[in-house]
C-alpha cells in the first residue's frame, strides 16, 4: 500500500567517523566519548528502561506537562509544520498532537534510519491528514537542507524534546539554536525541553540508578567499540561513575578505569592509569535565566514556558524577537495577561496571521 502523506528523504549522514572520532576522544589528555554513540539498538533498548527508572524523573515529568497542557494554537500563517529533532520515535509528537492545534506537517529528523522510516510511517497511517516527511540526516546536514521545497506554506516549529540540548556545551547550544532560528524564519518557533536544576539528592540517583540500568548504558559504549570497531575493551575493568559539576550545573557521566591497563583499538595501543576516567557525558541542567540568555543570544525570546509543579523539567516556546512578535505580544497581554502569547484553540479553531 502507499501511503500518499508519507514521504522520505536520506541525507545518508556520513556513516559517521565514528573510529575516527574514538580514536580522537581516547587520544586526548583527558579521553572522551561522545554521547551520540550511546544509542545503537542495545542503548536504544537501555535508554527506554532509563526512562521509566523511578529514579530518573526527566522522560515521567516532561510527559506529565505535555498532558496538563490545555489546547493551544500558536499565531501562524498556515498550518504548522513540526520539524522534530531526534525523531526516531513517534512517542512524543503524537501527545503533542493533542495539545497543539494546526499541525499539518510532520517531519522527524533522525540518525537512526530504520527506526526512524518505520515510526515515520506508522504515523502516517495513523492520520492520513498529516503529511509527514521522515529525515534521515545528523543536525550538521540540516542547515543547507532545502527547507522550502518541503514545508512551503507552513509555519515551522521546531520540536526538540528531552533536554538533549543538556549533552552540548554552552556555544555547541548557542550555534544550534542560531541555526534553529535560520531554518524556523522570523515566523517560526522552537519548543524546547530543558531539565531544570534540582537537589543533588535526585539529581544523582536518576544518572546512577540502584538497578544499575545507566551503568549498564554507560558501559555499552564499550561493547559498540569492542563490536563494531574490533577493540578490545575488558568491560568488567571500567566503573560507571557520575560526577556533579556545580560551576557548570552538570551531570558528568564517566567510565573509570580500575586497573592500569591498555585497550588495542584498530592498530594503537591505548593506555589507561588506575582510576583515569572516559568522560561520556554531560547533561547539564538549566535555570530559566540561562535559557533566558541562550535564547536572546541566538534571537529567540521565551513566549511561553511550562514546568511541572516540582520545577523539575520546563517545556518552552521560543519565538523570534522581531517588532512584530513583540507588538502581537503587547496587543495580546491586556486581553489575558497569563498567558500573553497564546490563543486557546478552543476560541480560534483556524489559525490567522497575528504576526503577519
Ligand atoms: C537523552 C541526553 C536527555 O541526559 O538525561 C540518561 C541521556 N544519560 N541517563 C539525559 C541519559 C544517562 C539523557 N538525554
Amino acid at each position: 500500500m502507499t501511503l500518499l502523506n508519507f514521504q522520505t528523504v536520506d541525507l545518508a549522514p556520513a556513516a559517521q567517523d565514528f573510529l575516527g572520532e574514538v580514536m580522537k576522544g581516547l587520544s586526548q589528555p583527558v579521553k572522551t566519548l561522545a554521547p551520540k554513540y550511546f544509542y545503537d539498538d542495545h542503548g536504544m533498548e537501555l535508554f527506554e528502561k532509563i526512562c521509566e527508572l523511578p529514579e530518573y524523573y526527566v522522560t515521567r515529568t516532561e510527559l506529565s506537562i505535555m498532558d496538563e497542557l490545555s489546547s493551544f494554537a500558536l499565531p501562524a500563517s498556515g498550518q504548522l509544520a513540526v520539524i522534530e529533532l531526534g525523531g526516531a520515535s513517534s512517542f512524543k509528537f503524537r501527545r503533542l498532537q493533542r495539545s497543539l492545534a494546526d499541525i499539518g506537517m510532520y517531519i522527524p529528523v533522525d540518525i537512526c534510519r530504520q527506526a526512524l522510516f518505520h515510526e515515520a510511517q506508522k504515523l502516517a497511517r495513523d492520520c492520513p491528514e498529516l503529511k509527514v516527511m521522515a529525515l534521515c540526516a545528523d543536525y550538521q546536514q540540516l542547515e543547507s537542507f532545502p527547507w522550502e521545497t518541503y514545508t512551503a506554506g507552513f509555519t515551522p516549529v521546531v520540536y526538540f524534546p528531552g533536554s538533549t540540548i543538556g549533552n552540548l556545551t554552552p556555544s555547541e547550544a548557542k550555534s544550534l539554536l542560531k541555526m534553529l532560528r535560520r531554518i524556523v524564519g522570523p515566523n517560526g518557533y522552537v519548543l524546547l525541553g530543558c531539565d531544570l536544576v534540582k537537589p543533588l539528592t535526585t539529581l544523582i540517583p536518576a544518572y546512577d540508578d540502584a538497578q544499575g540500568v545507566t551503568a549498564e548504558f554507560n558501559l555499552n559504549l564499550l561493547r559498540r567499540i569492542n563490536r563494531e570497531l574490533g577493540a578490545n575493551f575488558d568491560l568488567h575493568q571500567f566503573r560507571h561513575e557520575i560526577r556533579y559539576n556545580t560551576d557548570e550545573n552538570k551531570i558528568e557521566m564517566h567510565l573509570v578505569s580500575l586497573a592500569s591497563q591498555t585497550v588495542q583499538l584498530a592498530g594503537t595501543t591505548l593506555q589507561f592509569a588506575k582510576g583515569e576516567s572516559i568522560h561520556t557525558e554531560d547533561s547539564r541542567k538549566f535555570t530559566r535565566q540561562a535559557i533566558e540568555k541562550l535564547a536572546a543570544e541566538s534571537g529567540f525570546c521565551i513566549d511561553q514556558w511550562w514546568t511541572d509543579s516540582r520545577d523539575y523539567f520546563a517545556i518552552t516556546l521560543l519565538g523570534s524577537v522581531t517588532s512584530a512578535n513583540i507588538l502581537s505580544m503587547r496587543a495580546n497581554q491586556s486581553a489575558d495577561s497569563s498567558h500573553p502569547f497564546l490563543r486557546r484553540a478552543e476560541h480560534s479553531p483556524t489559525s490567522s496571521a497575528a504576526r503577519a
